[in-house]
């Protein structure tokens, strides 16, 4: 049975979640024009749910610092698309070739693998065109621009995009302990750092500060990557949206088939916590937040 403090917890991460989509509903595009049916792909595919994990800890981040304005909302609106950009991806024929996300029919099941990539392409630079409109509400210009670069820098080849590189290239290999480090930290680390990090940022956090963040925001990369690799072999499709064994039907090579369940449990445990260990360190208080690390691990969706 639940303990009352589980079940409040689960009730104010509904709320939050709510929040969250409130938000990035707002900045999603009209479906209208010749190019509706872009609009229309965009719309589906970030509208199809998801726990908004990444604007959520980017908005817990901006309030650990203090931050209550709104230049926050079009950066917490841009993750998401980008996250929902990369979904849309890896879920193609020449990718996973998923045909379940999100409880729904992927993006190139509902519309087209040609609308797929466009729509998975329109989101990615939309992204960064939602995400300018912060320059009109914020007080320090600067401080948006520093998010902007952060944004592009942990999406791009020295982030998301160089792991998933190295994941794709090593795909039926071997892959030995470091590149699977290497490709959890960039594939699904890069995203969550620069949730945080644009958190922090814009909160008005130092050079230094921003650092811890960066640190601690990648060990709850690989914690939440594990926990994925976990719930692929033990849970079921209903729980998940999508199809699971999805790592053996593709062969990879994840921290399980590498290190062993029991191991790869003990392992995200320690990263959890040595992340919440750092957040401790960091000025300001947030419980909610730290709440919300350690939930990532025991998730089973
Ligand atoms: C077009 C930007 C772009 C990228 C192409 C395909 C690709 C490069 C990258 C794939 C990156 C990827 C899918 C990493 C896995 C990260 C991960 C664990 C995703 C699941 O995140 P959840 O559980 O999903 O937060 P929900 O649905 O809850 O949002």
């Amino acid at each position: 049975m639940r303990s009352a403090k589980e079940a409040g917890l689960r009730e104010l991460l509904g709320q939050r979640t709510k929040e969250v989509e409130e938000v990035v509903e707002r900045y999603l595009p009209e479906e209208a024009g010749h190019q509706r049916i872009i609009f229309e792909a965009m719309n589906y595919s970030v509208r199809a749910g998801g726990k908004r994990l990444r604007p959520m800890l980017m908005q817990e981040t901006y309030r650990l610092f203090g931050g209550s304005g709104q230049e926050i909302e079009p950066f917490m609106a841009a993750i998401e698309m980008i996250h929902t950009s990369s979904l849309i991806h890896d879920d193609l024929p020449c990718m996973d070739n998923d045909e379940l996300r999100r409880g729904k029919p992927t993006t190139w099941v509902k519309y087209g693998y040609d609308m797929a990539v466009l729509a998975g392409d329109a989101l990615l630079i939309y992204a960064v065109e939602t995400a300018i409109k912060a320059c009109a509400m914020a007080k320090d210009v600067a401080a948006v621009a520093g998010a902007v670069g952060i944004l592009a820098q942990k999406t791009g080849i020295y982030g998301m995009i160089g792991g998933q590189v190295v994941d794709v290239q090593l795909t039926n290999q071997p892959v030995p302990r470091e590149k699977l480090d290497f490709i959890y930290r960039l594939k699904t680390g890069a995203l969550l750092e620069a949730s945080m990090m644009i958190g922090a940022l814009l909160a008005g956090a130092g050079e230094k500060e921003l650092k811890q963040v960066e640190e601690l925001a990648s060990l709850v990369g690989v914690a939440f990557q594990i926990q994925d690799d976990i719930l692929d072999v033990t849970a079921t499709t209903e729980q998940l949206g999508k199809p699971v064994l999805s790592d053996e039907k593709n062969q990879k090579t994840t921290y399980v088939t590498l290190e062993g369940i029991e191991k790869a449990r003990r392992d995200e445990a320690k990263f959890s916590d040595r992340a919440i260990a750092l957040l401790k360190g960091l000025p300001g208080e947030n419980p909610f937040l730290e709440e919300l690390i350690r939930m990532l691990i025991t998730r089973e969706k």
